[in-house]
């Protein structure tokens, strides 16, 4: 074997490439590196295609909303004026109850909440195009699929200030929200796990012979996870009813999506699995609703799993820890492309004939009502300073059919002393 020779110093120097966000404190917001590409929607593939067919779609950007609302191209969905209501309801309801948490959260009425603000198409929509019987696998930021799948504010906000109605017992963190009833699985702290779990359930699914799919969401930097990757795997090679997908709101935390993108597009992620992959602005209601009943009719016709990347932007801070102005420029959700979910639908709402700026204001006052009159009655169930809370006891329960004898001892050791 020949001798490796060095080449002349700096022939060959290697370096390595440090990607850079859209904005830094201070510098002026550039979404530049995002490539638009809204003509590329402008084909919707048959449900049996090849995940090659999709790769325009993949590196592209699926739009319905014009910038002025107006509907168009080959994705747009035959939703019913009332069914567009409805989401606009739905994602008005969200902000609302994002907005009256977060700030219970600043009073020291809970411990942390996470919104969801600018991207509550992203849930809403996709709740909407599922079906009941699917599986939802959920990220903490998708809280509108419970509004979508109807259920109790009041039970949210128990969860939320862990009072003696929390259906997690207090065990849980706040917005760590799980619901049997719902088909809305546990959100875990652990990024990424549901990827694995929605995959597994609906291998499960089909092995059965059910039509139920499975829905999992993640973050872009969630996606550096090597759950996403064995998951995706497992789903290509069983072909199995999951539509996986990608939020890529811009930012994990203070990391840029570009950390995670490595130069190409999420959706494009899809391709190296032999999956189809898309991507769709996260902010037109219209476009996620046609994106994800086309995954969702592919998955249930036994045609296997969709990559959706969703294109959206966290207006607000990760988390209520979390000072966005330290990371990025102030402002810098006014400069992103893609407007505001809400405004967008009601804009579309009122070209149509069926809305008005006076109905949106209107439809505001109420749902901002009822959010106040159900924090009221979550505080009749206790709150998070004074209870009543779940007894520390019963932190033994729901783990085991039969609970092992030093466990039972540990129980009523506990129950003594307290
Ligand atoms: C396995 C794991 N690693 C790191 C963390 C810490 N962490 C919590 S949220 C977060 C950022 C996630 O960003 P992204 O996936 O883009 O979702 P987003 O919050 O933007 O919706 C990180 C790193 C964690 N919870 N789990």
């Amino acid at each position: 074997m020949p001798t490796p020779t060095a080449g002349p110093a700096g022939a060959f120097a290697s370096k390595l490439y440090v990607p850079t966000g859209s904005s830094r404190p201070g510098e002026t917001p550039d979404f530049s590196a995002l490539k638009l590409v809204s003509e590329t929607g402008s084909f919707q593939p048959a449900t049996d295609c090849e995940a090659g067919d999709t790769v325009p779609l993949a590196r592209g950007l699926v739009r319905v909303l014009d910038d002025q609302g107006e509907a168009g191209g080959p994705w747009q969905p035959e939703l019913s004026d009332e069914q567009l209501l409805q989401g606009l309801r739905h994602m008005l309801h969200v902000r609302a109850y994002d907005d009256r948490m977060f700030r219970m959260q600043r009073q020291g009425q809970l411990s942390f909440y996470i919104k969801s603000t600018g991207e509550e198409a992203v849930a809403v929509a996709q709740g909407m195009a599922l079906r009941g019987g699917d599986m939802l696998f959920p990220a903490y930021r998708q809280q509108g699929l419970l509004f979508v799948r109807g259920r109790d504010v009041v039970d949210m906000m128990c969860h939320c200030i862990s009072n003696a109605r929390d259906n997690c017992k207090g065990r849980q963190m706040p917005v760590f929200y799980t619901w049997k009833d719902g088909n809305f699985f546990s959100i875990s702290g652990n990024l990424a796990t549901q990827y694995s779990q929605a995959v597994g359930w609906a291998m499960a699914s089909a092995y059965k012979g059910e039509d139920h799919i499975a829905t999992t969401w993640v973050g872009d930097g969630s996606t550096a996870e090597a759950d996403v990757h064995n998951a995706m795997l497992f789903a290509a090679t069983y072909r199995a009813p999951v539509i996986l997908n990608i939020v890529n709101n811009q930012w994990a935390i203070s990391t840029p999506q570009a950390f995670a993108a490595t130069g190409t597009t999420f959706a494009a992620r899809a391709l190296g699995y032999n999956i189809p992959g898309i991507r769709v602005d996260g902010n037109d209601f219209l476009a996620v609703y046609a994106v994800t009943e086309w995954a969702a009719l592919r998955a249930r016709q036994g045609l296997g799993p969709t990559v959706i990347e969703l294109l959206t932007y966290r207006v607000a801070g990760h988390s209520t820890s979390d000072n966005p102005d330290a990371y990025r420029a102030q402002g810098e959700g006014d400069a992103w492309p893609l407007g505001d979910p809400v405004t967008r639908l009601k804009q579309h709402l009122i070209g149509r004939g069926v809305w008005s700026e006076q109905q949106q204001q209107e439809l505001e006052a109420e749902l901002k009502q009822s959010i106040t009159d159900a924090w009221k009655q979550a505080l009749s169930h206790g709150s998070l300073e004074d209870g009543p809370h779940w007894p520390v006891a019963t932190m033994f329960d729901d783990v085991f059919q039969h609970m092992p004898a030093h466990l039972l001892r540990q129980r009523q050791q506990l129950e003594d002393e307290t």
